[in-house]
């Protein structure tokens, strides 16, 4: 298992759409190992992998917290197929976004169907956290970011910072 370097905004690959998944190989099964080895080291809730720069719609997650035992799940080609009307608000960050964090609203619950590595599909109700990330990792998937639902004022300020930053780091 290797750590992957992670994707860091203002990088344009995080716009991009990624592509279904369509062979379940060996490539899938140790792109999936390395998202959850850079997830947890990072350490973070939910990883996509256009996070470690492909643009696959492959998904790892673990919304256990402290000491739980882990709960490692893995989701391709995952797509949410029902919302709750009740809404919950959260505070969200993201590993492509370091050290920001915004109050972000979205559907309390969702029904989420996706494939395992096995090439079963397989549905579930997600709550709490469980919820508020598979629903943030399913955007990423579209080249969507968090900071895409706060106020144009909010999310010009974070653009401006992390692209400013990325000069900085010997970039443009
Ligand atoms: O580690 C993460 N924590 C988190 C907290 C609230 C809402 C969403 C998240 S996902 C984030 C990791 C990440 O960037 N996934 O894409
Ligand atoms: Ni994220």
């Amino acid at each position: 298992m290797t750590i992957r370097p992670l994707i860091i905004l203002p990088d344009p690959l995080l716009r991009q759409l990624s592509d279904p998944v369509v062979d379940l190989d060996g490539r899938v099964k140790t792109l999936i190992d390395d998202m959850f080895e850079t997830m947890y080291e990072a350490p973070g809730v939910g990883l996509a992998a256009v996070q470690v720069g492909v643009t696959q719609r492959i998904v790892t997650m673990d919304a256990t917290r402290g000491d739980d035992e882990k709960q490692p799940l893995a989701l391709i080609n995952p797509e949410i197929i029902w919302s709750s009307d009740d809404l919950k608000d959260y505070e969200e960050g993201c590993l492509s976004i370091p050290d920001y964090h915004e109050i972000v609203i979205r559907p309390a619950k969702v029904g989420v169907r996706f494939l395992t590595l096995a090439g079963k599909v397989e549905e579930r109700e997600m709550e709490g956290l469980a919820a508020t990330v598979i629903q943030h990792e399913i955007d990423h998937l579209n080249g969507k970011l968090f900071i895409d639902h706060l106020s144009k004022l909010k999310r010009d300020r974070v653009l401006k910072k992390f692209q400013k930053l990325a000069r900085h780091q010997g970039g443009v």
